[in-house]
């Protein structure tokens, strides 16, 4: 299985110069990597670094901007590596801080940026300092945990993981008390009261920043600190620490992100961004998400319009992280009690797919595996506002495994050929870190980067060259958010607008055919062309703008100022722009272009943004 080399030394950055370019994390489209399921490179059955260093050319080849590793420290991984037993050490089953360090210098040197997980807010209880303040309370760490006598304390905290759990404080035979937990049992809280716990976690941080990592995924940030009488959630100390955080970051670390894990309502994250800017510089949207699955098998854009425009406004160096799926459950936590039991009904039928409070199934089966469901949840995650994370695997339409435990169903190995273990691996099958999917239609025989690589329709053919249209188009990372109403409630339009450049997009979320009227009176004059063809649409004038929309189609548009109002560069846009008669004929047949097109014309053109264009 080949993609195109590199084009760029490995010993050179393509990265910009460091300090130069603080905000990229706005432009940036996010690739959530497991270190253990993407490439094994020593047929031990378990993914490793160097592995990963070996599909870094795969990785630039798709076009995305950052990869986020979740934790691949010393870990039991007893949850998936966020129960860590030593913040600044690999697991020797993925290799060790050198081949870390080669793994970072060979991603800059594509122009990849790497974000790692840190999990402040509690560690394995295999970790040393748990050790020592179990067994020693007057010792140098019997207060690094959150210890009582009785398990009465913080009732009003909720537990998080209803389907293992059953109270936050568990008791410690060993220290006779009880230590409290927001997570599994096996993962006791820091205490952030105790500044020598605060000094230790801000240690690790510089650890990783010294080596050059581009920035933190912050891992369950809003339970650090508790306080009787509150739910222990986003407490204003917890505001405090994470200011402090980004004091060290901006003080001594040019150009790294903060990315904030804060499940809450819009109303709470934003104060993750701090009031002028100062905490975290990105904070994931979790409410979006599942409002895009009920938005679609609804029909509906309510749900989706409706959360759009409860979202605050944010400062402007932040950015939100939007996801369609991660490495955990779909999770549901904010939604409405109705809500939820909806999303069961319809997308967890067997009762093995819920996972505590969400649905333990990967994007491509909750969707049925449909092609134009598929690209539209995409086209949606790559044209909302904020930053975009991807899940490996579902570029290709990876499925899950619901008879394996926990979460691990959606965790399995990356499918890159129809050979054994799929590419992943030359070891024993029976030696797999997880089974291989063998689904009939999921499974790596099928559903696998070689053959989609060589089939110039699939999925990853086409997310790749979505990525490379939203590249040309700052408006997608940068731009203002608009809705634009019609009295089609199946249909979600709205506008982007960065200066001149102006991108209009919309969404058809029934399954049937649908028309829409929209009133794009502002853009009177205008010429919509449609980016993916670059097929010009008829001029904007004063009566409502009527579109047809295939079942589950979508529109993006580039909103073309009239002539008069044209800069220079915009002429040559013009110039380039399909001509007519094709228009035409393509508009006839639905807008579908040939990827060749779409690859010569963006090799043609000349963008102002340093994120753009294939590379
Ligand atoms: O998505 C969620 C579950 O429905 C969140 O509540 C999430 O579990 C929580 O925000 C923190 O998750 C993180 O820490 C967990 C770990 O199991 C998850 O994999 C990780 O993403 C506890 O260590
Ligand atoms: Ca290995």
């Amino acid at each position: 299985m080949t993609v195109p080399a590199p084009d760029s030394p490995s010993s050179r950055s393509l990265l910009p110069a460091p300090g130069t370019d603080p905000e990229w994390y706005k432009r940036a489209v996010f690739y959530e990597v497991l270190v253990r399921g993407f490439a094994d490179s020593n047929a031990d059955g378990v993914g490793d670094l160097r592995g990963m260093i070996d599909k870094l050319d795969y990785l630039q080849w798709l076009g995305v901007d950052c990869l986020w590793l979740p934790p691949f420290f010393a870990s039991p991984l007893r949850d998936g590596g966020y129960d860590v037993s030593d913040y600044t050490a690999v697991l020797p089953e993925f290799g060790d801080i050198e081949d870390f360090r080669e793994f970072l210098t060979e991603a800059h040197a594509r122009g990849m940026r790497v974000i790692i997980d840190f999990v402040m807010n509690h560690t394995s209880d295999q970790h040393p300092w748990f050790q020592a303040s179990r067994s020693d309370p007057d010792g140098d760490y019997g207060d690094f945990y959150v210890w009582a006598d009785d398990d009465t304390g913080y009732p009003d905290a909720r537990i998080i993981f209803v389907d293992t759990e059953s109270s936050n404080w568990t008791f410690d035979p060993v220290r006779k008390q009880y230590f409290w937990h927001r997570f599994f049992s096996h993962q006791p809280d820091l205490n952030f009261e105790n500044p020598r716990v605060q000094e230790a976690i801000i240690d690790a941080l510089r650890f990783w920043l010294d080596l050059g990592v581009d920035g933190f995924r912050l891992d369950a940030v809003p339970y650090l600190f508790e306080e009787e009488g509150t739910n222990c959630e986003n407490l204003p100390r917890t505001h405090e620490f994470l200011k402090q955080v980004r004091k060290v970051v901006d003080a001594d670390y040019p150009d790294r992100v903060l990315l904030c894990e804060a499940n809450q309502w819009p109303a709470d994250v934003v104060e993750y961004f701090g009031e002028n800017g100062d905490e975290c510089q990105m904070a994931f949207h979790f409410p979006v998400m599942p409002r895009l699955f009920m938005g679609v098998r609804r029909e509906q854009r309510f749900p989706i319009s409706e959360i759009m425009a409860q979202t605050p406004a944010i400062p402007d160096n932040a950015q939100w992280g939007i996801f369609l799926r991660n490495h955990d459950e779909l999770t549901l936590e904010m939604v409405t009690d109705e809500e939820r039991d909806y999303m069961w009904a319809e997308y967890a039928k067997d009762p093995r797919m819920k996972a505590n409070i969400g649905i333990r199934r990967r994007l491509a089966p909750l969707l049925d595996n449909d092609t134009n469901t598929l690209e539209l949840f995409n086209a949606l995650l790559l044209s909302l506002p904020g930053s975009p994370v991807l899940y490996y695997g579902d570029e290709i339409g990876m499925g899950d495994n619901i008879w394996l435990g926990d979460r691990d169903g959606v965790r399995t190995p990356m499918q890159w050929t129809p050979d054994r273990n799929g590419g992943f691996s030359t070891a024993d099958p029976q030696r797999m870190y997880l089974p291989l999917n063998q689904d009939p239609v999921y499974g790596y025989q099928v559903t696998n980067v070689e053959s989609q690589l060589r089939n110039t329709n699939s999925l990853l053919q086409w997310l790749r060259r979505m990525i490379q249209v939203r590249n040309e188009h700052p408006t997608f990372g940068l731009g203002s958010f608009e809705e634009v109403g019609s009295r089609n409630p199946t249909v979600l339009s709205f506008v982007r607008k960065f200066g001149d450049d102006v991108v209009l997009c919309v969404n058809n979320l029934s399954r049937f055919p649908q028309p829409v009227e929209l009133d794009l009176r502002q853009f009177e004059g205008y010429t919509p062309i449609e980016l993916t063809g670059r097929v010009e649409f008829p001029v904007i004038g004063v009566l409502p703008y009527m579109l047809t929309l295939a079942g589950h189609g979508f529109y993006w548009f580039e909103l073309s100022k009239p002539a008069a109002e044209a800069t220079t560069d915009e002429h040559e846009d013009w110039e380039i722009a399909t001509s007519s008669a094709v228009a035409d004929s393509l508009l006839a047949a639905g807008v579908v272009s040939a990827p060749e097109e779409i690859q010569g014309d963006s090799d043609t053109r000349e963008h102002g943004d340093s994120a753009g264009g294939p590379r």
